[in-house]
């Protein structure tokens, strides 16, 4: 066994070419010629091929890194002791010498992994260290791009202080400092797409007596400088790369699409038309995933209606800058996926709306009675934990509405727990957190939820998991304004109530006009599994449990 390092081959001279994408890890059995990484200098994108057969210890670069030739790239573990340098000697005892198969190397990556920000050693205990600060958990093994870069080197921080802002498809969150100090070196950049454990910031902190110190170079970036590997580097040769290399905007049909040649290879053997994938990755960027993602869907039958062709007139392209100034800004991601998400909705769910008011006089002067009280238990109590409860006992009683239908259109899933999603307005656009088990919980505790999962979401920092799960969504548009309106069913669920603001108006008692606060209630529903008569009947019981909340505790 032997390990050697693979580096940048000659790249034409190109200087800071851009990892755009890594495509082996850790652990990867890997053979010879194929694709570690694609790089992108000002002029081409390419797949720099493996020099070596044998198993990747350790990537050495990630995505975003600029690297010129000699750059190494990967630690690899050959079955050849001839190619190799010999392994320095260990200058330790015999207990700490590597065990055979298992290298320092790796069982350094993998430590690293496991904890949010990895310490560098310091013999001294009293002396600053130095701290990589890593993706921690983000409930998802997809890789999520890093949308706002919050420090730059050289600047001071404080425990908890943002340091990047990460965005996945479904959440975008801050991931804060775990220690006060330093930055020294910023490890990703926007726009690279990251996933649990890869590097994000190195830091220099003043020691805390309070960490154990690591048992040694657990970073990446540590262990790349500290691993024992033979320092007999190869490279590459520079012929495939420059064979490989082309422009990312190829003059083809798919002349627009900005993709490297692996996923070109790889929409080329799937028969995808790159020009209809979407990219998700930095500048729009097609990636492996994107494409897969579109093969998948175009299996199930979800492709977005325009890619699979079915023949909708696409809405032309307009200049307006003919008519006047503009400004052209860039869609947030999670704009992009909403719209998404709402057109794939509008698209396959026929959808009816039921309206109707609910009488909450009593209801908002039982509220107000118990304002004092909330504050004195540190909550706000708006109609919404009401709203939350009446929807679960209505869910409870018409379990069509707490169901979903298979994608095949077969059969429907009756779900045996009742998780509500709110929908909440936030600057980067809609999110919608989902409260869990709406029906085994008081109202003080959904008051709380309520408040706290609003200001998570508006201040990015739900998890996805907790914006999985909903059997059903609220969105109240009560403190905007607005008599009604026609939400769209969040897919795969089937209802979704939308709530407008109360107002009081003339009610007709029989025998005169009474004052009455009305809440316009307008109910959405997918009419492949919701008739009229169920929606009906939902809506009903709805507003009879809003009317007399004392209802509520049946
Ligand atoms: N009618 C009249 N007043 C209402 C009301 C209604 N239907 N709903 C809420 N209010 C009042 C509240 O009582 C509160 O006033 P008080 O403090 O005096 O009681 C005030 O409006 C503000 O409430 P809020 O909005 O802060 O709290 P909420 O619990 O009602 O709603 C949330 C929380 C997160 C749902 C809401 O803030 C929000 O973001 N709504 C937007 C949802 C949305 O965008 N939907 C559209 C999705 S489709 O594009």
């Amino acid at each position: 066994m032997a390990k050697q390092q693979i580096t940048v081959p000659d790249i034409g001279g190109a200087e800071g070419a851009e990892v755009i994408e890594l495509l082996v890890a850790a652990g990867d059995q890997i053979e010879l010629e194929q694709g570690l990484l694609v790089l992108e200098s000002d002029k081409a994108s390419m797949e720099i091929p493996s020099t070596l057969a044998g198993k990747v210890l350790q990537v050495l670069v990630k995505v975003g890194d600029e690297l010129a030739e000699g750059h190494p790239i990967v630690v690899v573990e050959t079955g050849d002791e001839t190619e190799a340098e010999p392994e320095p000697e260990p200058e330790s005892s015999p207990d700490t010498a590597e065990p055979e198969g298992e290298s320092p190397a790796r069982e350094t990556a993998q430590g690293a992994k496991a904890e949010p920000a990895s310490e560098q050693a310091s013999p001294d205990s009293g002396a600053p260290s130095e701290v990589t600060v890593e993706v921690p958990d983000i409930g998802t093994e997809d890789a999520v791009d890093v949308i706002e870069l919050c420090v730059k080197p050289g600047d001071e921080v404080a425990e908890g202080d943002s340091l990047v802002v990460l965005e996945s498809d479904k959440a975008s969150m801050e991931v804060p400092s775990p220690r006060a100090g330093k930055v020294i070196r910023m490890l990703v950049k926007e726009g690279a797409a990251v996933r649990e454990g890869d590097p994000l910031v190195l830091l220099e902190s003043a020691r805390d007596e309070s960490v154990e110190p690591s048992s040694g170079g657990d970073s990446p970036a540590a262990s790349a400088e500290s691993t024992p590997v033979n320092e007999a580097a190869v490279q590459a040769p520079a012929t495939p790369a420059a064979a490989t290399s082309q422009p990312a905007a190829r003059d083809s049909d798919d002349a627009l699409v900005y993709a490297g040649p692996a996923v070109r290879k790889l929409a080329r053997e799937l028969g995808v038309d790159l020009a209809k994938v979407t990219g998700s990755g930095p500048r729009e960027r097609v990636l492996k995933e994107d494409v897969q993602g579109f093969v998948q869907r175009a299996l199930s039958g979800k492709a977005p209606v325009a890619a699979v062709g079915a023949g909708l007139p696409t809405v032309p392209d307009v200049d307006f800058s003919a008519f006047g100034a503009i400004e052209t800004v860039p869609r947030t991601k999670l704009d992009k996926l909403t719209a998404a998400n709402m057109q794939r909705s509008w698209l396959n769910v026929p959808h009816v709306t039921q309206f109707d008011d609910a009488d909450i006089t009593d209801l908002e002067a039982f509220r107000k009675s118990m304002k004092e009280e909330a504050e004195q238990r540190g909550t706000r109590l708006t109609p919404m934990p009401f709203l939350l409860k009446a929807c679960a006992t209505a869910l409870r009683d018409n379990p069509k509405f707490n169901a979903s239908v298979t994608a095949d259109g077969e059969n429907l899933v009756y779900k045996h727990y009742v998780h509500i999603g709110m929908a909440v307005d936030t600057p980067v656009g809609l999110m919608v957190p989902v409260i869990r088990d709406v029906d085994r919980k008081s109202i003080w505790e959904l008051a709380e939820e309520v408040v706290e999962l609003a200001e998570k979401a508006r201040e990015r920092k739900l998890k996805p998991a907790e914006m999985q799960g909903g059997c059903f969504t609220i969105s109240s548009l009560g403190n905007i304004g607005g008599n009604g309106f026609s939400p769209i069913v969040n897919t795969p669920e089937v209802g979704i109530l939308g709530v407008s603001r109360a107002a009081v108006k003339p009610v007709w008692d029989g025998k005169a006009f009474q004052p009455r606060t009305l809440l316009p209630l307008s109910l959405s529903y997918d009419h492949r599994v919701i008739n009229g008569g169920d929606a009906g009947r939902f809506c009903t019981q709805l507003v009879t449990l809003l009317g007399d909340i004392r209802r509520l505790l049946f």
